[in-house]
């Protein structure tokens, strides 16, 4: 199912760095944002996913996110998630990079992790950023913030916002210095993560995207295994601890 060149390379690589995207929460039963019957399908995403947006319909915005939110508590990681938890385990420089704001990585274990687009179970207020702990049980309406009475909304990152900068760094400085950089079920139609699989590339790995479908990023690719990433990742690192312990 492999190339050896892939295998080899994973089983004696010290430095892997991982970018994910939603097709890897695809099989726990999250929607990918633009796959047919995706997030997007229902929703335009400039009505949603944008600061503008929040303030011009505030309850329309926080009820799509207290839905999606609803999903993500009913679902469980998948054994992609699990498998790249365990590849963790393999490498003393691992870093996984996630577009993901479901928490599903860390609830599979992964803890080199590096959440680009923030996180969909924290909120913050939107005038002062003061971040919100107290109870959204409100699923129609934002709470207001208890310092400021400003819109309180979820801790992600929105179009036109900045990335936070300490994880952007970090996930530059991993892609730059990694062996092996896998792109996994992302579109790569959303920037700056996109750039991720240049910058590892540039810097002298093998960039190898895992997605049942070619990607907009997928001239960046030394390889694409064609595949869902909740068969593929188990039967990858099956192959790789194989030959590590055979080495
Ligand atoms: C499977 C599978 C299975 C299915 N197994 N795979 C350069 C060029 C052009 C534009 C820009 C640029 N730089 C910046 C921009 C603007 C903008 C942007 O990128 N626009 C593009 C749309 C063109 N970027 C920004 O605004 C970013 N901020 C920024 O650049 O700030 C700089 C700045 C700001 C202000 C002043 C000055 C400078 C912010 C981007 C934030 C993105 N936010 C979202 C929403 C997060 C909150 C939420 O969840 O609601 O993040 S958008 C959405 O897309 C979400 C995702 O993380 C992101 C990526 O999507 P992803 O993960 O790739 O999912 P899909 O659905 O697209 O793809 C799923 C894939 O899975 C598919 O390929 C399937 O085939 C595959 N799949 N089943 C494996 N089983
Ligand atoms: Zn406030």
């Amino acid at each position: 199912m492999f190339s050896t060149r892939l295998i080899e390379l994973l089983s004696r690589a010290t430095s892997v760095a991982v970018l994910t995207g939603a097709g890897v929460s695809a099989e726990s039963g999250v929607p990918t944002f633009r796959d047919p019957g995706g997030l997007w399908s229902q929703f335009r995403p400039e009505e949603l996913a944008n600061a503008d947006a929040f303030l011009r319909n505030p309850d329309l915005v926080w009820s799509w996110y207290e839905f999606r939110r609803g999903i993500i508590a009913d679902v469980a990681p998948n054994p992609g998630h699990a498998a790249l938890a365990e590849f963790e385990t393999l490498y003393s420089d691992f870093t996984l990079i996630t577009q993901n704001v479901d928490g599903l990585h860390r609830r599979a274990g992964s803890r080199r992790l590096l959440e680009l687009h923030g996180s969909i179970l924290h909120n913050h207020c939107q005038s002062c950023r003061t971040p919100y702990g107290g109870e959204a049980d409100d699923h129609a309406h934002p709470p207001r913030c208890t310092a400021c009475g400003g819109l309180v909304r979820p801790s992600v990152v929105w179009f036109g916002e900045q990335l936070p900068q300490q994880e952007v760094r970090e996930a530059w400085d991993a892609a730059a210095r990694c062996q092996v950089f896998l792109s996994i079920g992302t579109s790569g139609e959303v920037y700056p993560a996109a750039q991720l699989p240049t910058v590892a590339r540039n810097g002298g790995a093998y960039t190898v995207e895992i997605n049942p479908r070619p990607s907009a990023i997928a001239r960046q690719m030394h390889e694409c295994i064609e595949g869902p990433s909740g068969v593929v990742l188990p039967a990858l690192l099956e192959d790789v601890r194989r030959l590590r312990l055979t080495a």
